[in-house]
């Protein structure tokens, strides 16, 4: 807090009490004015990630490996940024070159880079129709299938600990107005593939926040965007892992900046996840642009589960789309009027402003039935497997009356063993092993269902599992 705001909002003793006074009265009305227009949430916030953080929020940039020699580039970046994205060192066709050769050399660089200097790391990303390695463009089916969620496994695993946010899968819906899948080699894998990267992302490393990414998913009216909506939705209600949507927001006067976008952060947020903006960039110049920046802050910081903004570059010259100068800095470092109303943005929002529309969904139902004698339960698994590993999902179902504890036995095939679990505590890893509830899911209403998951090596179950109730 900076001195004047101390003054301005109260927190002084009789001393400077009585020196602000004194102030004002020798310097006249002037000063007083300034002082009492400075004083309504001010922050003082000197830089973006300063300025974020005092709101509980980060400000990010994607990064390029190869540009982290260039001492302006990093100049910005260490001063002005505290959460990076790789720009395209963790894609498939970066990470695994060749099927099951792996190599991180040029996406260390950039989270050691991070972690050396108190960035969060946001990983781009785990599976994704483009920038996929020539072997992988040439695969299907289960082969295909397979190779995808082994590389989510052993890239999210390299990395488990490291990454605040995966984009565990980026830009699976079509554009358009369809809302349908975008037709790819992975969705045409079936229609759970995007469910099973997010499965295995949260086995390989359960700290991660695991989100959805798309671009064209800002304008609420968009079928694009009530196609995410309705998946994210989905996921939530069968528990599936997810914790956030990213929204890419390219803004250009193709697909500009559009006035109901708070409506879609706090539409989104409303199911019960983060949203971040995950790859900011705004196409104009001076004044509209930065008018349109500021726009975008405040939305973000009128939500409060917008936990986070990162631009896509960090000079207009870095920019995937340079000649829309859409970026903070011009292509010397200077800041642009953009970086201006940013920087104002942050420090003048909220942090926790009540939603601008009401929620989108119904609440929950409350339970219906009463406590009483526990029902009995069944248990069901679902796989996915791979050459050498699986990851399965178990879903809990109470009979006719709530239950306050579940209790699954799975039996593993001989060799196989578990390595990992979620939504649940395990006792043992081969044979049969136990999985007990936690604190959060052992209640149970009466017909409904709750999940939990675990990852092992060898051959997955194929006998249904027992359930016990209490
Ligand atoms: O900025 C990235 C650019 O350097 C790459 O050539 C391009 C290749 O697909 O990907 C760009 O980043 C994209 C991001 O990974 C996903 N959303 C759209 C971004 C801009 O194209």
């Amino acid at each position: 807090m900076n001195d004047l705001f101390a003054r301005a909002s109260g927190r002084f003793g009789a001393g400077a009490l009585r020196r602000g006074a004194l102030v004002a009265v020798t310097a006249g009305a002037a000063v007083l004015a300034a002082t009492v227009a400075f004083a309504p949430s001010a922050s003082a916030g000197t830089t973006l990630g300063a300025s974020a953080a005092e709101k509980g929020r980060y400000f990010g940039a994607a990064v390029a490996a190869n540009k982290l020699s260039d001492s302006t580039y990093v100049g910005i970046l260490n001063r002005e940024f505290n959460s990076v994205t790789p720009e395209n060192e963790m894609k498939l066709d970066a990470t695994e070159p060749q099927q099951g050769v792996f190599t991180f050399t040029n996406a260390d660089r950039i989270v050691n880079h991070a972690r050396a200097n108190g960035m969060k790391v946001r990983g781009h990303t785990l599976a994704w129709h483009s920038q996929q390695p020539g072997w992988m463009q040439n695969m299907s089916g289960t082969a295909l299938r397979s190779a995808m969620l082994n590389h989510v496994t052993q890239v999210a695993t390299y990395y488990r600990g490291k990454i605040d946010s995966w984009d565990v899968v980026n830009e699976a819906f079509a554009d358009g107005s369809t809302g349908a899948r975008r037709d790819s080699n992975l969705q045409r894998t079936g229609n759970d593939w995007i469910e099973a990267a997010f499965r295995a992302a949260r086995a390989a490393d359960p700290g991660a926040k695991l989100c959805y990414n798309d671009y064209n998913t800002d304008n609420w009216s968009h079928a694009k965007t009530q196609a995410v909506y309705n998946l994210v939705r989905d996921f939530k209600t069968r528990g599936v892992p997810i914790d956030c949507v990213g929204l890419q927001s390219h803004f250009n006067s193709g697909s500009p900046y559009p006035g109901n976008y708070r409506t879609t952060l706090q539409s989104f947020a409303d199911l019960g996840v983060d949203v971040q903006i995950t790859e900011l960039d705004i196409e104009g110049s001076g004044t509209t642009q930065a008018n349109t920046y500021r726009s975008v802050v405040t939305d973000c910081l009128a939500v409060a589960r917008c936990t986070g903004i990162t631009v896509w570059g960090i000079r207009d010259t870095d920019s995937w789309r340079s000649s829309g100068t859409p970026l903070l800095f011009d292509g010397s470092g200077n800041k642009k009027p953009a970086y201006t109303a940013t920087l104002e943005a942050l420090n003048a929002g909220g942090t926790t402003n009540p939603p601008t529309t009401p929620p989108t969904t119904p609440p929950t139902t409350p339970p219906t039935t009463p406590p009483g004698t526990p029902g009995g339960c069944t248990a069901s698994v679902s796989l996915n497997q791979w050459n050498g590993g699986f990851v399965a999902t178990v879903r809990v179902t109470a009979g006719s009356s709530r239950i306050n504890g579940w209790t699954v036995g799975v039996a593993l095939p001989g060799g196989a063993s578990v390595t990992n679990s979620w939504n649940t505590q395990a006792t043992g890893t081969s044979g049969t092993v136990t999985f007990r509830n936690v604190s959060y899911n052992g209640q149970v209403n009466a017909g409904t269902t709750t999940e939990f998951g675990f990852q092992g090596t060898g051959t997955g179950p194929t006998a249904t599992p027992t359930c016990t109730a209490s």
